[in-house]
């Protein structure tokens, strides 16, 4: 039996025209001819009229470039920010952002973060760049004050979790940051700005892997940073084009075509993945399910009050280990072993030895990365399809 629900059940509210914006802003139609899309400027470098003196505020592709800018003005406009800079991946974005940090200064990280950003925390911020960071739960705020010293100067947060989805409550921990004049980053990667504008909440820098909604196809690799403050941004700005992770322009065409589906993609799924969770929560070969947006979830009330839906993303733990975990995966016929997630199609991933298989292993143990901990993208396929298709293999599995 597919669960039946409403709209409100899985939608707590919806951006003020989003799809408007992710449509038209930034993308006006080319002056010469006309075409109705931002053309792709593949000029890695630009004519000008004298020295120092180019047509337009382009002088060479790393630093600026007009397919770019338009993406970037977009992305803005649906972050809530006034400034945007695009990279070739989400850990591009990070590093750039970590890297504005000076040796000895502290940088405080939720402990349940995803698995590469802690292995460059890990590996060169602290053991190169002398940076210390402290990986903290700050799913409780009080976590975060304690922890704070006058040497701390950015605060990590990861909202929803990686891949355990725990809620960082954006508002509270960016209060802190902001009365002690640390810097606040949210990673919206999970949310998206679909369902969630931490900069609304306090941040100072949202930071997203384009990678999976935004590009939404499982064909681009992609980051972007926003942010309000024109001086924030000039540092940022400098440490991007000093750092080189520029994306390609046609990487940008793709995210910009992307982004005019991104309500409706992330819609279907939200829809999909609620439905799915309560579905599994009603199969005794599971044996707990984590998804912000079902009533079970230990910080739902907070989710209602800080996202505009639980998501798409669903972590659960199979009854057994890794032997029944491994049959599940196998008798699959429509969800994707694989890692990475927000593409149309639904993937699944064990985060102890995929994602997170960098990440220490009692680390992995203390925050429930176990081996029967799975991970699914929904993606929007039928979600009865989806159903059938994990319930054929749990059977096969046990
Ligand atoms: O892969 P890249 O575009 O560099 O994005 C890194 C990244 C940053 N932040 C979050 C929350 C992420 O989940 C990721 C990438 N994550 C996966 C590939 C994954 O399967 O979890």
């Amino acid at each position: 039996m597919i669960p039946q629900v409403q709209e409100s059940d899985y939608l707590y509210s919806t951006p003020k025209s989003f799809s408007t914006r992710a449509i038209h802003t930034g993308q006006h139609a080319e002056q010469i001819h006309g075409s109705v899309n931002v053309p792709i400027h593949l000029s890695t470098t630009y004519k000008q009229k004298a020295p120092g003196q180019p047509y337009s505020s382009f002088d060479y592709t790393r630093c600026g470039n007009p397919t770019r800018a338009a993406l970037e003005e977009c992305i803005a406009d649906l972050e809530h920010s006034n400034h945007c800079i695009t990279f070739s991946s989400g850990c591009a974005a990070m590093s750039c952002i970590i890297n504005i940090c000076k040796h000895g200064e502290q940088i405080i990280c939720c402990d349940d973060v995803y698995g590469g950003t802690q292995r460059y925390m890990r590996n060169f911020t602290v053991k190169n760049h002398g940076i210390e960071v402290l990986f903290v739960d700050i799913t409780d705020p009080e976590n975060v004050a304690k922890a704070v010293t006058e040497k701390t100067k950015l605060i990590w947060i990861e909202t929803p979790t990686n891949p355990t989805l725990k809620i960082v409550d954006i508002a509270a921990v960016c209060k802190i940051a902001k009365e002690k004049n640390i810097l606040s980053v949210v990673d919206n990667t999970f949310a998206t700005p679909y369902l969630q504008t931490p900069r609304d909440l306090g941040a100072d820098i949202t930071v997203n892997s384009g990678t999976k909604y935004m590009g939404g196809h499982s064909d681009v690799v992609f980051g972007s940073l926003t942010c309000n403050d024109k001086e924030l941004y000039d540092r940022l700005f400098f440490s991007a084009k000093s750092q080189g992770g520029c994306p390609s322009v046609f990487d940008c065409y793709l995210i910009m075509r992307s982004l005019k589906t991104l309500e409706l993609r992330v819609r279907q799924a939200t829809k999909n993945a609620y439905i799915f969770a309560k579905y599994l929560e009603s199969n005794p070969l599971v044996e707990k399910v984590i998804y912000p947006g079902l009533p079970s979830h230990p910080q739902h009330e907070l989710v209602k009050r800080q996202q505009r839906g639980g998501g798409a993303m669903i972590s659960f733990y199979v009854k057994g280990g890794f032997e029944e975990t491994s049959k599940l995966l196998k008798a699959l016929k429509i969800f994707t072993l694989a890692e990475s997630l927000g593409g149309v199609e639904s993937l699944i991933e064990v985060p102890s030895v995929m994602t997170h298989g960098s990440v220490p292993a009692d680390v992995r143990n203390q925050l429930g990365i176990t081996d029967n901990l799975v991970r699914v993208s929904i993606g929007i396929e039928n979600v009865e399809d989806l159903i059938n298709d994990m319930e054929d293999a749990l059977k096969a599995s046990h």
